[in-house]
């Protein structure tokens, strides 16, 4: 068995247990780690400062002296001694230790002893750190590092601990071909997104190798294994890798980044099928179904869309899409679903034939994330269902499409320079992209360099482009009620970035707490400030609310009026209706299986606090909210896992006003976004 340290929940030494975890992807066997024994002759602080590293305990804590220990998931170890004290006078320890010395000792051996409150400002989780540790380091060992956070020393590390760390280029073990290919791969589908594609950082760190090497594989693999407070999945307990997979991959981090090719036009167009030219579609809805209230439902291991009639629960139509397809938008009039995969592939769908049918399908990247229509209608000329856009994430840039046809026509980079450093980026990926119905422009986020161009398309072939700045890293967001202001959060920054589409200006930056992710938010009206966007966060429990009304409530406009505190972190989306009396706002990423799977409510008369929580199924998650055409039914998906029968996913419906359940749509694979046809078009949320 392998075995790795880090403090973290506790005093968290992380071992990597693994029993059972099923493989999902098939990689090649790892080449062994060995977990090497610190060198003989050493004693005290360089025993001790040896053992921290060889477990890789810094990069999760902050031990001072230690060479690269400023690890942020577990508690901070600068005063722990101070701390082990107050929690055994408090009474607060349940384990067997009377002294500091043994409650140090007994937190590396047994970590869930004591739950540490504070892991440098957010709660710290039971079962982060494994609970196998004592054969990692000898009793020689523990008791060193025990004497070391008795008395840690004041100063950086001093220069014989750098000198007995062990070098990066030591640490890093290579991987063969046949791993490096596998590991590559999986980094794609599971990392690139929060990470980037070069590894310089987003969402979650940068994984450069300078940044890596000096944590060496155990910790990286620790890290990958069991996930961190802020947000990274748990990827080997919750089955996705095997220690041996975490291994590999923690290896290839440690290696240059691999630079992914690019896409011209050209290659563009050889993958577009236009498969029901415009001239054969139908000219009025051939189906006796509401349409406008279809929810496109993204089923996203199975690479499909499904279409469910939202008045009967009918899966209508099964779509194949793109590889972990991720959003639809539809068009101005609503006819039409656009469908982005992961993989850039990009399917459009006519909802007014009978069955609704995929009418043109193009790849116009490797990795996307977004897409959007033109919208606007007005002097300029009517754009309705004339374009679409796609937001790509490799190659970095968008692309302007026929929106009648997909025929891709104008690719337009976003390489270019951060607007705070003004440093050259070569990955600056394209976030959110919302439609401005004021003009013919889309307001098109910029996530690394924290730039939102304003991308005017009334002459598509030669776009204007308005640049504001912003915050670093732009991500997801929506309107408010109006449709003037766009909300966007910069999720590393803490901000959320407003946008006055009529203006076309910065209009405020407000400050939220850790990691705002709001989908595209909800729009309600406080009962204290007014009407509010509301966000949730991925970093802590708490929605806040941003006063949206300048003109009426000028005193709460662009401030974070309120916040409600949520049972947990880890929250993607958030939801409402105007006729509804609830706000919906879900976990799902919270590192523990009942929040996941927990939604929770707040009620518009009393936004103070929660009014109900509840789990909305045994296994799975619980993601995304999304209200029906008439704003009467809350539907919630539970993301399973597509290789076990039975709990690949589901919808829960809910009836709003009672918040009864009052149907299930089962077996659906993997069901996360759903996108109800009129609310998508009307922006409402
Ligand atoms: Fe998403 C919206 C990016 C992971 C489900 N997601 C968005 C948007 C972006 C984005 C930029 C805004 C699009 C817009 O409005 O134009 N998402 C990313 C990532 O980079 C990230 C963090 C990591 C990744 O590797 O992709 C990521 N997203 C996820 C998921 O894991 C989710 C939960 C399920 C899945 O698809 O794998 C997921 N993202 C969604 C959904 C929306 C979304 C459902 C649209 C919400 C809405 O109501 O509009």
């Amino acid at each position: 068995m392998k075995k790795i340290c880090t403090f973290g929940a506790g005093l968290l030494l992380l071992v990597l247990v693994m029993a059972g975890c099923a493989e999902t992807n098939a990689a090649p066997s790892a080449t062994p780690t060995t977990v090497q024994p610190a060198p003989a002759g050493l004693y005290g602080p360089e025993l001790a400062a040896q053992a921290f590293q060889k477990g890789g305990c810094g990069a999760c804590h902050i031990i001072p002296g230690v060479k690269g220990a400023v690890g942020t998931i577990g508690p901070d170890l600068t005063n722990i001694n101070q701390t082990a004290q107050a929690a055994l006078d408090k009474g607060e320890y349940h384990g067997s230790a009377k002294t500091v010395q043994e409650f140090l000792a007994e937190s590396i051996r047994q970590p869930d002893a004591y739950i540490a409150p504070d892991c440098n400002g957010a709660p710290c989780q039971k079962g982060l750190m494994p609970s196998t540790l004592a054969d990692l380091f000898n009793d020689e060992e523990i008791n060193a590092m025990v004497q070391f956070l008795m008395n840690p020393p004041k100063e950086e590390a001093s220069a014989s601990q750098e000198e007995n760390a062990p070098t990066p280029a030591a640490q890093t073990e290579l991987i063969n071909e046949e791993e490096f290919a596998w590991a590559k791969q999986v980094y794609f589908e599971r990392c690139a997104g929060c990470h980037g594609t070069l590894r310089k950082g987003a969402t979650g760190p940068a994984l450069t190798p300078d940044k890596t090497q000096p944590k060496g594989t155990l910790a990286l693999a620790s890290i990958i294994f069991n996930g961190t407070p802020r947000g990274m999945p748990d990827w080997g307990k919750q089955g996705f890798l095997t220690q041996q997979q975490t291994e590999i991959m923690a290896k290839f981090l440690q290696e240059e980044p691999p630079t992914p090719p690019e896409m011209s036009l050209e290659q563009m167009k050889a993958t577009w099928k236009v498969l029901v030219p415009p001239e054969k579609r139908p000219t009025s809805p051939q189906t006796r179904r509401d349409w406008e209230n279809y929810f496109i439902v993204t089923l996203r291991d199975a690479g499909q869309v499904a279409i469910i009639d939202g008045d009967t629960y009918e899966v209508v139509d099964r779509v194949d899409t793109g590889y972990a397809v991720h959003i639809t938008r539809m068009s101005a009039s609503g006819r039409y679903a656009y469908v982005i995969g992961r993989d850039g592939k990009l399917a459009m769908i006519d909802l007014w034939t009978e069955i609704p049918q995929k009418v043109a399908e193009v790849q116009v990247c490797y990795d996307a994330r977004s897409v959007e229509v033109s919208k606007y209608n007005g002097q300029e000329g009517d754009f309705t269902d004339k374009y679409a856009v796609v937001g790509c994430y490799w190659p970095p840039h968008f692309v302007i499409l026929d929106g009648q046809t997909l025929e891709p026509f104008k690719v337009v980079s976003t390489r270019s320079y951060t607007f705070d450093t003004e440093e050259y980026h070569p990955e600056p990926r394209v976030a959110s992209i919302v439609a401005s119905t004021y003009k013919p422009e889309w307001i098109i986020n910029v996530k690394e360099t924290g730039l939102i161009w304003l991308v005017n398309y009334a002459d598509p072939n030669n776009p204007t482009i308005k640049m504001i700045e912003a915050a670093r890293f732009l991500h997801d967001g929506g309107w408010d009620a109006s449709k003037r202001y766009f909300l966007v959060a910069a999720n590393q920054s803490n901000k959320i970035a407003v946008i006055d589409a009529l203006e076309g200006k910065l209009a405020a930056l407000v400050d939220t707490p850790a990691v705002p992710h709001p989908g595209r938010g909800a729009n309600w009206v406080d009962p204290e400030f007014g009407p509010v966007w509301s966000t949730s966060h991925l970093g802590e429990g708490a929605i806040v609310s941003i006063g949206t009304d300048p003109e009426g409530h000028p005193d709460s406009a662009w401030k974070a009026v309120r916040v409600t505190p949520l049972p947990g972190s880890g929250s993607l989306f958030i939801k409402t209706h105007p006729n509804s009396p609830w706000i919906w706002v879900d976990m799902a990423l919270n590192s523990d299986p009942a929040l996941s799977r927990t939604v929770c409510v707040i009620a518009k008369k009393d936004p103070s606090k929660v009014y109900q929580c509840w789990e909305i199924a045994t296994y799975g998650r619980a993601v995304h909210m999304e209200y029906n055409r008439q704003g009467t039914e809350v539907w919630v998906s539970v993301w399973g896992d597509a290789s076990k029968p039975g709990e690949t996913g589901e919808i829960v419906v809910y009836d709003d006003a009672t918040l009864q359940e009052k149907t299930r749509i089962l077996n659906l694979v993997t069901p996360t976004g759903k996108f109800n046809v009129y609310n998508t078009v009307n922006d409402i949320y």
